[in-house]
């Protein structure tokens, strides 16, 4: 039991583990501020690989920026063949209102095209203030973010398909 923690026996748990075994997924990337969205993608690729996931079953999609990444997902998920999408993309804040349209439009459009599709998409869009921000969170102080996400589709993914069938 994850955390030590103790549930009353007739409590059916569906744990959405992180081992892939026939998972095929699809990551998307933006190449807007690619010195950090490189480094989110090497983490993501990464983390795929050992959760079991073999390079074969790994498809890598860039679009130019977190504003396409919606777009994409929802052109992937429609298309079928991706058991999880992953979207990664770095909005660093400037001196004008553009950050938050950007970053608000990718997280409101990856969950949106999530919900709609059925496919899970995890979402590995850092938004920070700065650069230095940046580089913490894309394999530096503060681990990888495109790790995490990559680790959060594995685990929606499995815990879509444990879960019972849609009527
Ligand atoms: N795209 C990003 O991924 N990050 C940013 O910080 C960013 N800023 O700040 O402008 C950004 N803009 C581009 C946008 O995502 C689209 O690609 C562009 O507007 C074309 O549709």
């Amino acid at each position: 039991m994850p955390g030590g923690y103790t549930w009353g026996a007739m409590v059916t748990e569906f744990q959405g583990s992180r081992e892939a075994e026939n998972l095929r997924v699809g990551v998307i990337a933006s190449r807007f501020n690619e010195f950090i969205t490189a480094r989110l993608l090497s983490g993501a690729l990464e983390a795929l690989r050992a959760c079991g996931i073999p390079d074969k079953d790994i498809v890598v999609a860039w679009v130019p920026g977190a504003l396409e990444l919606p777009q994409a997902a929802s052109r992937m998920a429609k298309g079928g063949g991706w058991d999880a999408l992953v979207a990664l993309g770095c909005v660093i804040r400037g001196e004008t209102y553009h950050f938050n349209v950007v970053a608000d439009c990718a997280a409101q459009g990856i969950n949106a095209v999530a919900r709609e599709t059925g496919v899970p998409i995890a979402f590995g869009v850092l938004t920070v203030d700065n650069a230095e921000q940046a580089v913490a969170r894309a394999g530096g102080a503060l681990g990888n973010r495109g790790a995490d996400t990559a680790e959060a589709a594995v685990q929606m993914a499995n815990l879509f398909r444990e879960l019972p069938p849609l009527p």
